[in-house]
């Protein structure tokens, strides 16, 4: 009898090492060094390996920024995922955590989908994210932190209630759309409230859940929000922003005549992340945008690669920050060879604009700190048909900030009314086609001999009415000589008058990304390429301007930047 006890000790102790083992040898391999990789960013969110997905879950606790993501730790494809973890002073620089929402109990047996975090009264931090049952249904499941006196919050567990929110034959939800819950907010009457993605037929719904203590839900009669035809709306947020355009930000609870609302969608047809600006009637418990409906011609976060973001309020400094995934445009067999897949883009600060028509977006203050040995142009005309190139920083890892004067209008095209798909519209003019006041932009990640460029740009054309039309384009074309990879080229109409106010562009330049800012902030595009020529410091910036118009350059600035400490 004592040895058998002695055995089955023996057994539990080398169960526990090895589990323990695989614990630590898991951690250490997402922390060991990358080899010689030219397209891992130094700054972009990225783990050492595998496949990531949608932003989880951030906030702000104790001082400590969190950050979970969908992970699969098993490969470079989608898989089921379990929650990767880091954790940041300065949402820059990040620590790994151990991986967390593995499969638990049958609420979550067949993955851990995107989930949000709440911080409940008294600082206890909860996170409601979906699981996937043992009939693969998707369910909500409730995780509270082991230890809230540890600001990493290492640990979570998942409570025994659940799933909190589920399909049943009389709730009509639809057991394969059910998913991605929001960040919660509370209302006067102390009643919690949620919106869950879902679709019933192709009507996209933002399904809304009430409840007192966080554990019981109840579903509301009617969805915060739907719209018809759009089909199912992933991860949902929905946050208030301050209606005078102020930049600060404010928490997700806030409710008043000096807010407005914004709701954004994933929407899985397009895989574009859209979003509107509106009102919130806390009575109704209904949301009604400003201008139409919620589909995909509403305005997008980014015009590029990018899906699943999610907001969260950075209480430290009074701003909403916006964290998306950027997937990657290379093939699986490519994915494979690096070994990872799936980045996400900088932190950006957002905000209303001033006439409250749509948000301005802007990377973080922090990610400034990364900015090293500037050069800068002053003042100079940029001539039709020339080029610059703007040496001295490190082209592959670099951010620049550029802005145009425009003056000079003899030759600027007309706009055909017909042109209303701006994507379009760039991959017909592109880069290298003539135009009257324009391209004129950014040639990034470019090879000497220019094989190889992503070129960013605007044109400007004249409306019927005399109103001028910005068009912004990433063109992908000629990024890289592998003919594999996805070079879809992005573009985007600006909202802005550029004689009157000029225009702006600010690329964040990061190996394969290039996330591209328009007019301060107004319009986004990211771009995932990858060079086979430009690389690392065989790649060059260049200002270039391919119209019939001469534009000045009124100022640029171009920083190497720093790699911060992500893995
Ligand atoms: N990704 C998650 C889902 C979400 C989708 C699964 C969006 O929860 O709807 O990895 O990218």
């Amino acid at each position: 009898m004592a040895s058998c006890l002695k055995s089955q000790k023996q057994v539990i102790l080398l169960l526990v090492s090895v589990l323990l083992a695989y614990g630590v040898s898991e951690l250490q391999a997402a922390r060991s060094p990358p080899t010689n990789q030219p397209y891992r960013t130094a700054y972009h969110f990225q783990p050492r390996k595998n496949w990531i997905n949608d932003p989880n879950g951030p906030m702000l606790y104790k001082g400590v920024y969190h950050l979970f993501y969908q992970y699969n730790p098993n490969g470079v494809i989608w898989g089921p995922p379990v929650w990767g973890h880091s954790t940041s002073k300065d949402l820059v620089n990040w620590v790994p955590q151990p991986l967390t929402m593995e499969p638990e109990m049958a609420a979550n047996i067949n993955g851990s989908w995107s989930g949000s975090a709440t911080i409940l009264p008294g600082n206890k931090p909860a996170i409601l994210f979906t699981g996937l049952d043992p009939k693969y249904e998707q369910v909500q499941v409730l995780a509270y932190p082991k230890d809230t006196s540890d600001p990493n919050l290492k640990e979570w567990f998942l409570a025994p209630q659940n799933p909190v929110m589920f399909p049943t034959p009389q709730n009509q939800i639809n057991a394969t759309s059910f998913r991605d819950p929001t960040t919660a907010w509370r209302l006067p009457d102390g009643v919690w409230r949620l919106l869950i993605g879902s679709k019933r037929g192709q009507r996209g719904l933002s399904l809304l859940f009430r409840s007192r203590d966080f554990v019981h839900w109840v579903q509301a009669k009617h969805p915060l929000y739907s719209d018809k035809l759009s089909g199912m709306w992933e991860c949902p947020d929905f946050f208030p922003v301050y209606a005078n355009g102020d930049q600060m930000g404010v928490d997700t609870s806030i409710i008043g005549s000096h807010v407005k609302h914004v709701l954004k969608n994933s929407l899985d047809i397009t895989k574009h992340d859209i979003y509107t600006i509106g009102d919130y009637n806390i009575k109704k418990d209904a949301y009604t945008p400003d201008i139409g409906y919620m589909n995909d011609s509403s305005l997008r976060y980014d015009y590029g690669k990018y899906y699943a973001s999610k907001t969260f309020f950075n209480d430290a400094k009074k701003e909403r920050i916006l964290l998306g995934w950027a997937n990657e445009s290379s093939s699986v067999e490519d994915d494979i060879k690096k070994g990872w897949s799936g980045i996400h883009t900088i932190p950006r600060k957002i905000w209303l604009d001033k006439l409250g028509k749509q948000l301005i977006q802007w990377p973080i203050a922090n990610i400034e700190k990364l900015r090293q040995n500037p050069v800068n142009i002053f003042r100079k005309v940029l001539k039709k048909g020339s080029q610059i190139e703007v040496s001295g920083i490190t082209a592959a890892q670099a951010d620049a900030e550029i802005s145009f004067k425009i003056k000079d209008l003899k030759n600027v095209e007309k706009f055909d009314a017909s042109w209303t798909s701006p994507q379009l519209l760039c991959s017909k003019k592109g880069a290298s086609v003539k135009g009257g006041l324009g391209p004129f932009g950014l040639l990034t990640l470019a090879s000497k001999g220019l094989e190889e460029y992503t070129a960013v740009f605007f044109r400007i054309f004249k409306a019927y009415d005399n109103k001028f039309v910005v068009l912004m384009c990433s063109d992908q074309s000629r990024s890289s000589l592998n003919p594999t990879n996805d070079k879809t080229t992005y573009g985007t109409f600006v909202d802005v008058n550029p004689i009157r106010e000029g225009l702006s562009l600010r690329v964040l330049i990061d190996h394969s990304v290039v996330e591209s800012f328009g007019a301060k902030g107004k319009n986004v595009i990211t771009a995932r390429v990858y060079p086979t020529l430009a690389i690392n410091e065989k790649a060059h910036l260049y200002v270039f301007n391919r119209g019939t118009s001469n534009v000045e350059i009124t100022g640029l600035t171009a920083w190497s930047m720093k790699k911060a400490n992500i893995a």
